[in-house]
């Protein structure tokens, strides 16, 4: 039974021993598992084998217990504790090798550990609500979900930043992301769709925000008017998972984490890149050379948070009118200008879309333009036989966790962190 739902009677639990205080004559034992704590509170003299037991367990090992749940209103935890019969100890515990307070990478060390914390526990609940909101809002909506393959005969997208695995006698990449399978489905009359899996990217950063392999949440969707229809969707995906997040865990995530998770009204706010630019100019005196105003840049993105708040009183920030130079060759161009965007929440890029090129002959041209024709040649193939007007996004899930929870860095919001110097656990 879970520790959180015991009532005065007969009970049976299992848990880790997370404090133990052995007395002269009494001994008082927290046990702890993923709903609670409770007391169990032993006599010696009534139960010397149960004592005996206790006297040489260690802290965070684990045990069974079978006893009386007893109301006493002087135990703090729930006025409640356990008075057992029958103390099974199903594994002994050594000394830890860390604690809350070592430094994170000592903490991904011993990962396993690390997430017997209650913080990160409540994370990973919170997580877990957040792909269900997710995937509510798009199976509300007819959306089919795919699962595409990971290992992939080219380098997809930007043919940089790909890991390259033996695959028997020749080479295979590690999928940079779904997009030409989210886009094949598209042909296949699929209409909509989404994914959620992983994604890998060989790249040699170490910062707050990178990993190497991350989860996506990926969507992808048919006859479609412009990229404004894109947007729309992931704003209104995103305002349904946040609501849903502060009604579960809305009171948790303040208690522990001192965040308010806050509701965004709708439509999001949306600027152009070269607005951006200029309005960070005006108000903070920011500037940049002219060359690095095709994208944004770090610190750029960055100061969006502000920007996001003075001008708009928002949390979120649509990026649009980006220049092609910097942006994938599958975006649709409309006069030079790239009909495709970025969101920033948070002063961090959680999310890039677009409406797609559709048209064979174009896509083939402005492959052919990144020196990629030649790669995605299986890919230019989905365009031949009707290809309907489509658009998506792809949402990195670890990144969203981290700025929901205003955590520090992405090694912590992720089960397991993968990055350029860790392997392990
Ligand atoms: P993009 O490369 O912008 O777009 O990736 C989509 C989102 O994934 C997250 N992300 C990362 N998270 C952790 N570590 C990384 N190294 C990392 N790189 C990216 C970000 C980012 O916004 N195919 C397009 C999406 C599309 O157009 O549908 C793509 O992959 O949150």
């Amino acid at each position: 039974m879970k520790i959180a739902e015991i009532k005065p009677g007969k009970v049976e639990i299992q848990g880790f021993i997370e404090n133990l205080r052995d007395k002269k004559n009494m001994q008082f034992v927290v046990i702890r598992d993923l709903s609670g704590k409770i007391q169990i509170t032993v006599v010696k003299s009534e139960k010397p084998e149960i004592a005996e037991i206790f006297s040489h367990a260690t802290l965070e090992s684990t045990v069974k217990v079978v006893g009386e749940a007893v109301a006493n209103e002087f135990v703090k935890l729930g006025g409640i504790e356990i008075i057992p019969d029958y103390v099974e100890l199903t594994s002994k515990a050594e000394a830890l090798p860390i604690g809350p307070e070592s430094f994170i990478d000592q903490r991904l060390d011993y990962r396993w550990l690390d997430l017997r914390q209650e913080k990160n526990q409540l994370l990973f609940q919170v997580q877990t609500t957040m792909t269900n909101a997710l995937r509510e809002f798009l199976l509300n909506k007819d959306f089919i979900e795919i699962h595409t393959p990971k290992l992939i005969p080219t380098a997809s997208e930007s043919g940089s930043e790909v890991f390259e695995v033996k695959y028997f006698d020749r080479k295979a990449y590690l999928a940079q992301s779904p997009q030409f399978y989210k886009q094949m489905a598209m042909a296949s009359g699929f209409e909509r769709i989404f994914e959620c899996g992983p994604v890998f990217r060989a790249e040699k950063s170490h910062t707050k925000k990178h990993a190497t392999e991350f989860t996506g949440f990926d969507i992808e969707f048919s006859y479609i008017n412009s990229f404004e229809d894109v947007m729309k969707l992931e704003e209104e995906m995103l305002t349904y998972m946040l609501q849903k997040i502060k009604e579960k865990h809305g009171e948790k995530i303040k208690e522990v984490y001192g965040v308010e998770v806050i509701v965004p009204t709708l439509p999001f706010p949306k600027m152009k890149l070269q607005d951006i630019y200029k309005e960070l100019e005006e108000r903070y005196n920011f500037t940049v050379p002219d060359e690095e105003k095709v994208d944004l840049t770090t610190e750029a993105e960055k100061l969006c948070e502000q920007l996001a708040k003075d001008k708009f009183n928002h949390e979120f920030l649509f990026v649009t009118d980006y220049g092609p130079e910097k942006r994938a060759f599958y975006h649709m161009r409309k006069n030079g200008i790239l009909q495709g965007y970025d969101l920033i929440w948070k002063g961090i890029e959680i999310t890039s879309g677009a409406q797609r090129e559709h048209r064979y002959e174009i896509i083939k041209q402005q492959a052919k333009e990144k020196g990629l024709d030649k790669d995605v040649e299986f890919y230019l193939e989905f365009f031949k036989y009707g290809m309907p007007t489509h658009g998506g996004f792809g949402l990195g899930l670890d990144r969203i966790i981290m700025l929901l929870l205003n955590i520090s860095t992405i090694k912590e919001s992720m089960f397991i962190f993968r990055g350029p110097d860790r392997l392990n656990p």
